[in-house]
């Protein structure tokens, strides 16, 4: 994230629903999934033949999930927490099973090597995004 995007986020988290969310956390996961989306869609294209078809396509998914979730959170403006909790969930599990997927040809490809670690700290971002979230609930 840029100093100027993490500028004008801090400027408009102020009185937002998600005010009180811990920032570091918001952009390190804006970061991870910003590099998930570019590795997975680098990995899908270089990804030839048949026995790499379902990896191609579990990686074209993450990169999708990946950038909307992304953009879900440079609006902080439009932030509702269930939404938020539920596409950090999805993407979680998006990327975590993409990265074990990829890892099936990590052997072979650097590329899909490269890409598995991207997406387990995409998932492992999310999990933490999703904790910081649960802190902020309401308890009882
Ligand atoms: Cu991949």
């Amino acid at each position: 994230m840029t100093n100027m995007t993490m500028q004008m986020m801090e400027m408009h988290m102020k009185d937002m629903p998600m005010q009180g969310m811990d920032m570091s956390v918001m952009q390190d996961c804006i970061e991870a999934a910003s590099a998930c989306e570019q590795a997975c869609t680098m990995c899908a294209d270089s990804m030839m033949g048949d026995d790499m078809a379902m990896a191609r396509s579990m990686c074209a998914n993450t990169a999708d999930m990946a950038n909307t979730m992304m953009r879900a959170m440079l609006r902080p403006g439009g932030m509702h927490m269930d939404s938020m909790m539920a596409m950090h969930m999805a993407s979680m599990t998006t990327a975590a099973a993409c990265a074990e997927e990829c890892m099936k040809h990590a052997g072979t490809s650097e590329d899909a090597r490269m890409c598995a670690e991207a997406c387990r700290q995409c998932s492992m971002a999310c999990q933490k995004m999703m904790d910081a979230m649960k802190g902020m609930m309401p308890t009882s």
